[in-house]
């Protein structure tokens, strides 16, 4: 494990980068090309840990696929060309792998055994294996399925109506991905609209899927054909970007090709509703996937509240949305945000106490935190605790720094983001 001394720097980021390919969209496509027929090529895909872990898992069910950094193939013989593997399917720190992988083992006729890092180990897996158990998949797991290690036994499913407990594109994308393979008609009532890549995906792959208002429906049966797919950069990665700009006296910076599906767009939202210099210019085009150019000036900012319908368009941008608002007038509140505590650390813990430890004036309370504004920070020894967005959060943060940064387990930024210090040395430089 690696320690990173982040040397406190008040000079402004100029200059313009490009973000690495979206990390939820770059899973998808490998799963949706290894179950297509027909090849698949992925331009822009993400060379982060959590997708490399998914091509391996696909890899060990017998689908070929060339991956040379961020272009990928995928050779697609149809689900029923996956093989039972020979070994666990090892999915690193990879929520997004492990329960979508569960919604396309539930259809197949063999036993998988998942496994992942000691943060999975830790993450709630009912919340997916209890709708595919109640498709006809038997799935068990450590504490009565609720942990990995996970076997998947998989076999004939049945379309089922599911209204989803919580606001989750993985739980949504896994009965998806079993409703594909199962008899019947699949209907889905999301309590808060989640972000929709795998319907588009479907989508792009010659597939149907129906969504009015709350409620996705996805018949049986469907056969899906290989496509292109080329994947805009992700806003989950530019979000750090964003944040530093907006708060980092005298910046002035662009980010070329950012994702901008409305489902993930709620950190632009926050930075207009707290009167940040942003400008989006969308490109003028009918991509599955929307994308645009971000310029972002530093700007004086005020508080805001976060809530509801906005948390899950925002959700892993909360770490840094916790920094900006240290920057902001007044007392910016995030609430209705309780599914933090389930993600690579308990991100309402680890995100106030780690900016605690720098001197940030910051309460977690039961569902999100409430940041005090305008705030100096003084400087220490942080750990992003194996999370790669807690490790950029503080990244950004030492750039606010009076004194030394020391930010342990630094090497959590590969998951998402393997170029993050080079992008950001690159914007530090005059
Ligand atoms: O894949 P993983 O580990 O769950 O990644 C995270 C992240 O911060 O990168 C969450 F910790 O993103 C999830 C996101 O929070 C990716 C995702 C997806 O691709 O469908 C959906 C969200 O999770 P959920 O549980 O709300 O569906």
């Amino acid at each position: 494990m690696s320690a990173k001394t982040l040397k406190t720097n008040k000079a402004s980021l100029e200059g313009e980068i490009k973000v690495p390919g979206d990390k939820s969209i770059s899973h998808r496509a490998v799963m949706f090309g290894s179950i297509a027929e027909g090849i698949t090529h992925v331009e822009n895909f993400l060379p982060g840990e959590d997708c490399l872990s998914t091509i391996s898992c696909f890899r060990k069910l017998g689908v070929v696929i060339s991956q040379n950094g961020s272009e990928v193939t995928v050779f697609g013989k149809g689900i029923d060309g996956l093989v039972r593997p020979e070994e666990t399917l090892y999915v690193g720190n990879s929520g997004t792998t492990i329960r979508l992988m569960m919604g396309i083992l539930s259809g197949l006729p063999f036993e998988t055994r998942l496994e992942g890092d000691e943060s999975i180990a830790r993450r709630p897996m009912t919340r997916v294996t209890i709708p595919l158990s109640e498709m006809g998949a038997r799935i068990a797991g450590r504490n009565n399925g609720e942990f990995t290690p996970l076997t998947v036994n998989g076999g004939d499913l049945s379309g089922i109506t599911y209204h989803l407990p919580v606001a989750s594109a993985q739980v949504k994308s896994a009965i998806l991905l079993a409703g594909l393979q199962a008899s019947g008609e699949t209907v889905i009532i999301e309590p808060v609209k989640t972000r929709d890549h795998t319907e588009r995906m479907i989508k792009q792959f010659g597939g149907e899927v129906e969504r009015k208002d709350d409620t996705v429906k996805i018949t049986g049966g469907q056969a899906l054909k290989g496509t292109s797919i080329n994947i805009p950069g992700d806003i989950s990665s530019a979000a750090f970007f964003l944040v530093a700009g907006a708060v980092v006296p005298g910046s002035d910076i662009v980010l070329k090709n950012v994702g901008l599906n409305p489902t993930r767009t709620g950190i632009l939202d926050v930075l207009e509703a707290m009167g940040a210099d942003i400008l989006i210019s969308p490109y003028d085009n009918d991509a599955a996937e929307p994308a645009g150019d971000i310029r972002v000036k530093y700007s004086k900012l005020n508080a805001t509240t976060i809530e509801g319908e906005l948390i899950p368009r925002l959700i892993d941008e909360i770490p840094v949305i916790a920094l900006l608002a240290t920057q902001a007038e007044g007392r910016t509140v995030i609430k209705d945000a309780a599914e933090l505590k389930v993600k690579e650390t308990n991100r309402i813990d680890t995100v106030v106490n780690e900016l605690s430890k720098l001197g940030v004036n910051i309460e977690a309370t039961d569902d999100g935190m409430i940041i005090n504004g305008m705030q100096s920070l003084d400087g220490g020894t942080v750990s992003a605790h194996g999370d790669h967005r807690i490790g950029m959060m503080l990244s950004i943060a030492a750039l606010l720094c009076e004194n030394e940064v020391i930010l342990e387990q630094s090497e959590a930024v590969a998951v998402s983001y393997p170029a993050f210090y080079d992008d950001l040395y690159q914007l530090m430089k005059k």
